[in-house]
């Protein structure tokens, strides 16, 4: 018989809450831990109940992710906590469900909500809580990995192995039970179903929407997967190449030197798409060739310096990309993590200390293009299978109605858009062209935004909305709407944007 422990934590807050709030006198909403079913291999470790008054929420400070604002006018709500296990595992998955209190404020949906880097998902960030403010059920787990998105020390087993059991919760398996242990809270707490569930996420968390589609299609009505961090054994390695290519140009170029190439190729096909405003919208169109820029002169920091050849041809083989995978598009800022010379973007060289190779000492900063060949094929055929969330065959998701709503910008520095390009064209060649794969799956490239947001184009104003609208009126979105920081508002038109 399975053990469970049962326990109520209720804040004096949430008592008072209690006090003042008849209207909640139904007794389906009264916050208390239900009997939670154990999805298929899994077991209930324990159930938790507790009330939170809502009003204005401070998350806790969320370092290294920024600490968000606090948020105000959130309605009361319940948070039903359930660590799941898996025999054999050793593992302790926490899935957090946070319902709102009064069966009023709920708009009868679920929302799950994804992670970012090595985080499998926020449970005490703002994402649940506006989530909850919108009216949603909303729902995120740890995966058994914990709350610290640049910890990866869980992959390596006392004795060196790989823990499959916590990678495959991250890769695939914690999203899938998420699904349905959110739906079985969410059915017990308020005496009916969920009538539609959607799951939410960017980067990592755009890779465990991809992937769900993929293996687990009937989880989820919609999904909202943007600047999907999918074909994760190669794309994790290929953001090494920046390092390989400094180390063997022997360049260290400045943020303000690789700004100026950046700054050149703008100016030579901002106007190809029609618009002189900076942008250039489709860079697949630009190519330009940095090395036109070397023996021209720049100035940073008040010191005038000329671009050498060899820092010339860095930028190129940078935006060429490594062998076999894509690089950044022209115009994305690399300066911040994926081109910073001696300082590699850290989700790739945690994932060859701690996953490819099990060397914690392992050196990514000197790396010749043959050991970035060897890496890169290492992973990919360790990983490809586990992580790669790169299936094309979306038929049974299509089959079941789901509906996959994706936008990348093209001006992404980490994940590149055109891996999410070529995982398109090949779940459209597997059904017979663009048009077939829009009635399901439909992808938004959009010009001059940066890795889940930011950068100087218009940013997506409620890619959400969109996809609700999709999923329960069948209004299918022909274009994103878009609002840029200065105003500009624009629709942006689905892939291939003609
Ligand atoms: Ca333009």
């Amino acid at each position: 018989m399975r053990r469970r422990l049962l326990l109520i934590t209720a804040a004096s807050l949430s008592l008072t809450a209690a006090a003042v709030a008849p209207a909640a006198a139904n007794a389906a909403t009264s916050c208390r831990p239900p009997t939670v079913t154990a999805p298929a291999g899994a077991v209930v470790e324990s159930v938790r109940a507790t009330a939170d008054a809502g009003g204005t929420v401070t998350v806790p400070d969320q370092t290294p992710l920024p600490t968000p604002p606090p948020i105000a006018d959130v309605p009361a709500w319940c948070d039903i906590t359930v660590v799941l296990a898996h025999p054999g595992a050793a593992d302790h998955v926490t899935v957090k469900v946070s319902l709102p209190s009064d069966p009023a404020r709920w708009n009868g949906r679920l929302q799950a909500v994804g992670g970012s880097a090595y985080l499998a998902g926020n449970l005490d960030g703002a994402e649940l809580v506006t989530a909850v403010k919108s009216g949603y059920a909303a729902t995120a787990t740890d995966a058994g990995v914990g709350d610290n998105p640049l910890d990866t020390t869980w992959a390596i087993q006392p004795g060196g192995s790989l823990n499959d059991g916590l990678l495959t919760n991250f890769a695939s398996r914690s999203v899938h039970e998420m699904a349905v242990v959110a739906k079985d809270v969410t059915r017990a707490f308020y005496g009916r179903a969920a009538n539609r569930a959607y799951f939410n996420g960017c980067s990592t968390g755009g890779r465990q929407g991809y992937q769900e589609a993929q293996s687990w299609p009937d989880d989820f009505d919609g999904i909202l997967a943007a600047a999907p961090a999918i074909n994760w054994d190669r794309f994790a390695v290929a953001t090494l190449w920046p390092q390989v290519v400094f180390h063997e140009e022997r360049v260290a170029p400045t943020a303000c030197e690789l700004k100026a190439f950046n700054a050149a190729a703008t100016a030579a096909c901002d106007t190809s798409d029609g618009v002189r405003d900076g942008i250039i919208d489709d860079p697949r169109t630009c190519s330009w060739d940095p090395r036109a820029l070397a023996g021209t002169t720049v100035r940073c920091d008040g010191v005038t310096r000329t671009i050498t050849r060899a820092e010339a041809e860095a930028v190129r083989r940078i935006w060429q990309g490594p062998p076999s995978w894509y690089g950044p598009n022209r115009g994305a800022d690399v300066t911040t993590f994926l081109a910073v010379p001696g300082q590699p973007f850290f989700v790739a060289d945690l994932w060859a200390k701690y996953f490819v190779t099990r060397d914690a000492a392992f050196d990514t900063t000197r790396l010749t293009v043959k050991d970035f060949t060897r890496l890169y094929a290492a992973s990919r055929r360790q990983f490809h299978r586990v992580i790669g969330s790169d299936d094309p065959d979306l038929r049974a998701f299509r089959d079941s109605g789901g509906k996959l709503l994706s936008w990348h910008g093209q001006y992404d520095e980490l994940v590149p858009t055109e891996g999410t390009v070529d995982y398109r064209r090949r779940v459209e060649r597997l059904f017979g062209g663009g048009e077939r794969v829009d009635g399901f799956y439909r992808l938004f490239l959009l010009p001059g935004v940066a890795h889940c947001g930011g950068g100087p184009g218009g940013q997506p104003v409620d890619p959400l909305g969109a996809l609700v609208d999709w999923v329960e009126r069948g209004h299918a979105p022909a274009a994103l709407a878009t609002v840029s920081a200065g105003g500009v508002t624009r629709n942006v038109a689905r892939y291939p944007m003609r």
